[in-house]
C-alpha cells in the first residue's frame, strides 16, 4: 500500500505518583550521566514493540490487543534500580519481573506472530527509559532513595512518530487488564 506505515508498540503508562517518581529519577540520573531526558508525559513501559504496520492492518493489531488484554492479569512492578546500558539508554528497572508481566509480553508477541504482524525477536527486558545517549559509566549511576510501585493495570497501543526533536507518542487504544 502507498499509505505511510504506523510505527506501533504496546505499552503501559505510569500513574501520576509513579510518573512523578520517575521524573525525579530522570533528574538524578541526568545529573550523573547526562544524555537526553525523556519528557514526563512520554515515560512508559514497553510491553511489546511491534514496528512498522500498514494502516490496512491496524484493525488486526487492535484485535491482538483486545484478545490478549482479556486473557491477561494486572500486576505490579516494584521499581528499585537505575541503570545505564552500553547503548546509552538510562532506565529504571524492576527489582524482579513478575510472572504475569513476562506472560503478558509473551502473549502479545505470540499473538502478533500468529497474525503475521511484525514483532520483536529479542528477549523481553522490562525497563522505563529515562535518558537516551547517556554515558554508560556504571560507577556514576545513582541509587533511588526509595522504590516506587508501577501498576500495570492496562494495555495501550501507541503510535510513535519520529521527529528531529524526538519521538511523539499517541495512544490509539487502551484496554483494562483484569485484576
Ligand atoms: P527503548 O526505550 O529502550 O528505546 C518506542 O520506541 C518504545 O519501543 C521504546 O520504549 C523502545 O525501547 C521500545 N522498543 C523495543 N524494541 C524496539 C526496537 N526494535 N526499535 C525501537 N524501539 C523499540
Amino acid at each position: 500500500s502507498a499509505a505511510p506505515a504506523y510505527r506501533l508498540f504496546f505499552a503501559a503508562w505510569p500513574d501520576d505518583a509513579c510518573r512523578h517518581w520517575l521524573d525525579q529519577q530522570v533528574e538524578r540520573l541526568h545529573d550523573a550521566c547526562r544524555g537526553r531526558q525523556v519528557p514526563p508525559r512520554q515515560l512508559h513501559l514497553t510491553l511489546a514493540f511491534v514496528g512498522e504496520v500498514d494502516p490496512a492492518r491496524l484493525s488486526d493489531v487492535y484485535a491482538v490487543g483486545e484478545r490478549v488484554a482479556a486473557g491477561a492479569e494486572a500486576c505490579q512492578l516494584r521499581l528499585s534500580r537505575l541503570a545505564v546500558w552500553p547503548n546509552g539508554i538510562g532506565c529504571a528497572l524492576p527489582a524482579r519481573v513478575p510472572g504475569r508481566l513476562a506472560r503478558l509480553a509473551r502473549a502479545l508477541n505470540g499473538a502478533l506472530a500468529d497474525a503475521g504482524l511484525p514483532h520483536e525477536a529479542r528477549a523481553f527486558k522490562p525497563h522505563l527509559t529515562l535518558l537516551r545517549k547517556a554515558q554508560a559509566d556504571e560507577a556514576g549511576v545513582p541509587h533511588p532513595d526509595a522504590p516506587a510501585l508501577f501498576a500495570v493495570d492496562h494495555l495501550s497501543l501507541v503510535v510513535s512518530r519520529l521527529t528531529r526533536s524526538g519521538p511523539i507518542y499517541q495512544e490509539l487504544r487502551r484496554w483494562p487488564l483484569p485484576a
